[in-house]
């Protein structure tokens, strides 16, 4: 069975198979916890990237997908790069499938790979706007449906979210809470 777990911390400190990075369409880089993926995993991931976006993503990986890079000097072995929606009440349906479509994406991916554990960060949950504790209760739902399904529970050890900062981490463990799992 697929543990869920919650931590404080830096996702670019975890020991993991798989971490995933809260990008952006372009796949070049930018602030919060994509640009700390590149700045501490190096350019190797950048190099990586920018082969995606020659050869499959020219107009840029659309919002919900996610695709796999090199982990560089991370101490991972691959970085799943996924686009979260920005947050939008006006289209929050539209927009809270696809973000639960970043999980389910990503952990497929994970999978394909053959990794054993994987660690999320809050996606869209920062400068994508995401209230915490809907983004919370996505990212929980989502994983928790996708770890119960055949295939996927038998390959992973381990699905952990990295949360920044002790409001995220508290809006992580109600969502886990109300889901009626342990962290
Ligand atoms: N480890 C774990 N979580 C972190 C870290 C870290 N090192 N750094 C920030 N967070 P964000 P988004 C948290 O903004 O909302 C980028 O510029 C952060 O506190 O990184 O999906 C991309 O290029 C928040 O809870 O991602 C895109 O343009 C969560 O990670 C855009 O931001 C997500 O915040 C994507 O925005």
């Amino acid at each position: 069975m697929t543990q869920i777990t919650l931590i404080e911390g830096d996702i670019t400190d975890q020991q993991v198979d798989v971490v995933v990075n809260a990008a952006n369409s372009s796949l070049l880089g930018g602030g919060g916890v994509d640009g700390a993926i590149h700045r501490r995993g190096g350019p190797e991931i950048l190099e990586d990237c920018r082969r995606l976006r020659a050869s499959h993503y020219g107009k840029g990986l659309p919002t919900g997908r996610a695709v796999a890079t090199t982990a560089g000097r991370l101490p991972a072995h691959w970085v799943v790069h996924t686009v979260g929606p920005v947050f939008l009440e006006e289209d929050r349906p539209a927009r809270a499938a696809l973000l639960a479509s970043c999980y389910a994406e990503s952990l497929r991916v994970a999978v394909d790979l053959g990794a054993r554990t994987v660690a999320f960060p809050a996606v869209s949950a920062g400068v994508y706007g995401w209230p915490l504790e809907d983004a919370a209760r996505i990212a929980l739902t989502t994983v928790a449906e996708a770890v119960a399904e055949e295939g996927v529970a038998g390959g992973l050890a381990e699905v952990r979210f990295v949360l920044f900062g002790g409001g995220a981490y508290a809006a992580f463990e109600q969502a886990l809470r109300d889901l009626g799992q342990r962290s």
